[in-house]
């Protein structure tokens, strides 16, 4: 249980957000199954990539990793061993699904197992599509949660119509295909994230993309690289938000990804009115990065759905809490992919923003939120159910509540920003 900072009265300065979740478990994915080496610079050392790291030592790829630098020593695409150990895949859904995308292109055994999270969180949308090539995967619940065991090799390559716009599905797929004798053809009904996609050009890899369809051929050496994370855009969110909603704030976050597939952050901070303004753009052609200044101001309440959801899918938590600053109703539709993330977060959000005196309402498939409502706390005690995500979110709503309130589970946010509360620290104590 930790004790947050209410009633904060600015937030000013300059931070530097950690390395992508995404792109770190990507380049040590990839990293593994290159020839070669690749190093990794601003890599995220938080728990679900260490975990990724760990999942790969244990089928004999040597990884040294020294804080944000990361080293791997490739094995190329046939040279993962049979693990004698079973693979912690932790709290991460990227490692799970992206790792069995991987394993069913390797002729052995493996066993993964994950946290009490990770074992509610469905997988059948990626062992069928598995399965199909010909992967020989089971669990419980027929292959659908954890513990999962494969036995992979032999694979045919597939045309798959995913009926979920996801980037682990997808991603999932298409490193089965690297591993196939013909072509491995996605279509998502909505674009998701494009790391994999990136990546793998940027390992010498061809992936070719016609609007939502990703194909790959299969058999292609990969070849070892330099890869630099970007600071990940979604815990940059925390911040961004953070500067809107607090009084008198400015701050600065530099060097953040600006990948068009994760930016509707930014997009919807501009429909709601928010004094935003990104400077300083470079790298375009692999993974663009810029630094945003971002101050308080008046908000308006906006209306989030369809293609735009899978842009900031893991950032409605906290977008939930900037609506309740806005002038109005904001409405939140086409996520239900909320429900099946390491919490509920329909749910979670809603039943969280709740205790400070929000107004916000849960739908089948997303949220109504009316504002602008004051937060209070009289010593409650709220909770981040295991949920990084809502944990930030909540010690971000702490900043704008009067009162006292206390988190529960706080380290749960150790999974993508172990530096965190450090960072809102350096903000809170600027003049
Ligand atoms: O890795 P995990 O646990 O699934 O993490 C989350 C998160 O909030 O950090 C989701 F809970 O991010 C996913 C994201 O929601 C990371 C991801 C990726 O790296 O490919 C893609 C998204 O999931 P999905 O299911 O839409 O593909």
């Amino acid at each position: 249980m930790q004790l947050l900072r209410t009633n904060v009265p600015s937030l000013r300065g300059t931070i530097q957000v950690p390395g992508d979740k995404s792109i770190s478990h990507r380049a040590v994915m990839l990293g593994a199954i290159a020839n070669g080496t690749t190093t990794i610079a601003n890599f995220l050392a938080g728990e679900d990539c260490l975990s990724t790291i760990d999942c790969f030592r244990k089928m004999g790829v040597a990884i040294t990793q020294n804080g944000t630098d990361v080293i791997v020593e490739g094995k190329g695409i046939e040279g993962l061993k049979e693990p004698t150990e079973i693979l912690n895949v932790g709290n991460s859904g990227t490692t799970t699904r992206l790792l069995l995308g991987i394993l069913a292109g390797c002729s052995f055994h493996a066993c993964l197992i994950g946290d009490e999270s990770i074992a509610k969180r469905p997988m059948a949308r990626v062992t069928k599509p598995l399965a199909m090539m010909g992967a020989r995967i089971d669990g419980r619940d027929g292959g659908n949660y954890t513990p999962l065991s494969i036995r992979g090799g032999h694979l045919q390559p597939i045309q798959y119509h995913s009926p979920v716009a996801s980037a682990q599905v997808k991603s999932a797929i298409l490193l089965a295909g690297l591993m196939t004798d013909g072509t491995t053809t996605v279509t998502e009904p909505v674009k998701s994230r494009d790391h994999t996609e990136r990546m793998v050009r940027l390992f010498g890899g061809k992936v070719d993309v016609d609007a939502l369809t990703v194909s790959v051929s299969g058999k292609q050496q990969l070849k070892g690289t330099n890869v630099y994370v970007p600071g990940d855009i979604s815990s940059a969110a925390f911040f961004l938000v953070a500067g809107a909603i607090v009084p008198d704030s400015e701050i600065v976050l530099q060097n953040v990804g600006l990948n068009p597939t994760r930016t509707g952050i930014l997009d919807v901070l501009q429909q709601m009115g928010a004094d935003v303004a990104i400077e300083n753009i470079r790298n375009e052609d692999t993974e663009p990065i810029g630094d945003i200044m971002i101050r308080t101001s008046a908000l308006k309440a906006t209306e989030i759905g369809g293609a735009l959801i899978p842009r900031l899918i893991d950032e409605i938590p906290i977008i939930a809490l900037l609506a309740t600053q806005a002038e109005g109703t904001t409405i939140i539709k086409d996520a239900a992919e909320l429900k099946v993330k390491e919490t509920n977060r329909i749910d979670t959000v809603v039943s969280e923003l709740r205790k400070l005196g929000a107004h916000i309402e849960a739908t089948e498939d997303g949220m109504i939120i009316r504002g602008k409502t004051p937060l209070k706390a009289d010593g409650v005690t709220v909770d981040s159910h295991g949920d990084h995500r809502i944990g930030m979110m909540l010690a971000v709503a702490a900043c704008i509540t009067e009162g006292t309130m206390s988190l529960n589970r706080p380290e749960a946010i150790a999974v993508s920003y172990p530096t965190f509360f450090e960072h809102l620290q350096i903000l809170s104590e600027q003049k």
